[in-house]
């Protein structure tokens, strides 16, 4: 297993779409698990392929409590089957926005399709709080963040801030010089 870096905002590869697996491989298996490290390394309760710059449809999920046994979900090609009317309302963060939180409006109930660690196709059915979080995923498979479901106003004050602490990040102490290359 291998702890994987997680890509930041902003960044062009979380804005992309990422193709379907077909069939899980050894390759795909190999994905999910350096995934679930990195996820509870992290820690997350959930991660796309996308925000290791892998650019395949596998998310991974875990919502058990740190002293419960581990439940972890690893899906390849998750399709949504149905969504509730109903919606429901949960404050989300991102690994991809750290430090960053915002309440995002989704379905409060779906069904979602797969195909599992063993390329057995299953179905689930959710709700609450792993709903939006399979919800969230797929969506950053799709190129979508949580800060694309709230007002332009917030999403640019989040994205402003990260940029910000992208840039000062990247630059060598005490350099302004580094700024003028
Ligand atoms: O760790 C995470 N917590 C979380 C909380 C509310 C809604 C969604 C999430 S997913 C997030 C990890 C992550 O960025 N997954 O892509
Ligand atoms: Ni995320």
């Amino acid at each position: 297993m291998a702890k994987l870096p997680i890509i930041t905002a902003p960044d062009p590869r979380l804005k992309k779409k990422a193709a379907p697996v077909g069939a899980v491989d050894a390759e795909v298996r190999q994905l999910m698990d350096d995934m679930l490290e990195t996820m509870y390394a992290a820690p997350g309760i959930g991660l796309a392929a996308t925000q290791v710059g892998v650019m395949k449809r596998v998310l991974v999920v875990d919502l058990s409590r740190e002293d419960e046994e581990r439940q972890p979900l690893r899906m390849a090609d998750p399709e949504l089957l149905w969504v509730s009317d109903e919606d429901a309302s949960y404050e989300e963060g991102c690994l991809s926005l750290p430090e960053h939180y915002a309440d995002v409006v989704r379905p409060a109930a779906i069904r979602v399709g797969y195909l599992d660690q063993d390329g057995e196709r299953r179905e689930l059915e959710a709700d609450g709080l792993l709903a939006t979080c399979i919800q969230h995923e797929i969506d950053h498979l799709d190129g979508i963040l949580f800060v694309d479901h709230v007002s332009a106003l917030k999403r640019n004050m989040i994205l402003r801030k990260l940029l910000k602490a992208k840039k000062s990040a990247a630059l060598p102490p005490y350099s302004e010089s580094a700024t003028a290359a």
